[in-house]
């Protein structure tokens, strides 16, 4: 009677494992058969009761229906699995012909860009590079200048003052001093470099933004001299004509001394917030070096003269590109970057 009850046990348990249709269906299918209180266990159970000479064969029906469940179970296990891993990797399916993203070259910043072709053009004509702290002391930002302690030239420029006295520089014409008194006359010198004011900013002014300094000292330096660099330098930079114009300028280091406006490229000269409606941009304030100033550093003005002038790098860079915003060159942003 066990026996055929075995088999009857055996063949739904059986149907039950093929037909179950998930991982929870077979694993619930598995523990009524087979597990610790399943119906295999419990059958076993009732085998004590059983006649010493029927209890073999019904061993034997229980052994062999505990195998074949098992191995139906381990069979649809092995269904599932298979499944499973069919289904991932279909989902995880990769076009291995695809073309890789490839990667996105870099490139120098657009500032960095110029101010190495302003050095190569100048080197080119004799000129050194030279570089010159961002921390000045005031004497060498504003005393060795001819700019003396009460004097409203102070003002122009409003600076960063730091606690012990120094002072972030206001424009790169410090390095001249530095020059002059390291290396002497004669001399030519650019020095490109960041320097720093405390003013408010808007479309064509920053806070922190990049000058080059450029200085000639020798015997008879004149105003055609000055005028010559200045041009080639617009020349190399621009490779087409760019209308300047050259008005008095006032700076306590030059005497006399010019301010070279360029017509603002960004509105051909007809206003734009860059140029602040007038057209004009204020580029390339120069002038023939002081002769107070030669003496700070100890040069005879007897004997030498020169020029120098002060080149805003960043907005000539905003000229070359069309760039409307002066805020763009130090944002960072990617996509602005991305173009040059
Ligand atoms: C000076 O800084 C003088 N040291 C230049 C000089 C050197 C004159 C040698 C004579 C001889 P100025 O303050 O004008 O001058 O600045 C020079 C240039 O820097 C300006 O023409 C302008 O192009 C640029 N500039 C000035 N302020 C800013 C600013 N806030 N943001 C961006 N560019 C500026």
């Amino acid at each position: 009677m066990l026996e055929s009850r075995l088999a009857q046990l055996e063949a739904s348990a059986l149907k039950r494992i093929r037909a179950a249709l998930t991982a929870e269906e077979l694993e619930a299918a598995r523990v009524e058969a087979l597990g610790r209180k399943g119906a295999l266990a419990q059958a076993s159970k009732e085998m004590g009761k059983l006649a010493p000479e029927e209890r073999a064969a019904a061993g034997k029906r229980l052994n062999a229906a505990k195998q074949a469940l098992e191995t139906a179970f381990e069979a649809r296990q092995a269904e599932f699995a298979e499944q499973a891993l069919q289904a991932r990797l279909d989902a995880e399916w990769l076009d291995l012909t695809l073309p890789a993203p490839g990667v996105r070259p870099g490139s120098l910043h657009p500032l960095t860009q110029i101010q190495s072709e302003i050095e190569d053009l100048f080197v080119s004509m004799g000129f050194v590079v030279l570089d010159g702290p961002e921390v000045e002391t005031e004497f060498n930002n504003f005393d060795a200048l001819n700019i003396p302690s009460d004097h409203p030239a102070r003002d122009m420029q409003d600076t960063f003052w730091l606690k012990d006295g120094h002072l972030l520089r206001t424009h790169t014409s410090p390095v001249q001093v530095r020059g002059m008194r390291r290396l002497g006359p004669p001399l030519r010198m650019i020095a490109p470099g960041r320097v720093f004011r405390n003013e408010e900013v808007d479309a064509s002014h920053e806070h922190t933004f990049y000058q080059l300094e450029g200085m000639m000292v020798d015997r008879e330096v004149s105003i055609a001299h000055m005028l010559y660099f200045m041009k080639t330098l617009l020349a190399g930079i621009f490779k087409r004509d760019v209308t300047v114009r050259l008005r008095p300028g006032y700076f306590p280091f030059v005497e006399p001394g010019f301010e070279l406006d360029i017509q603002c490229l960004i509105c051909g000269g007809g206003g734009c917030p860059v140029c602040k409606q007038g057209g004009w941009v204020e580029l390339l304030p120069c002038g023939l070096v002081q002769p107070n100033v030669l003496r700070l550093s100890g040069i005879d003005p007897e004997e030498w003269n020169g020029f120098a002038f002060g080149l805003g790098l960043t907005r000539l860079v905003m000229m070359r590109y069309a760039i409307d915003d002066i805020r763009l060159l130090q944002s960072g942003d990617l996509r602005f970057l991305k173009q040059f």
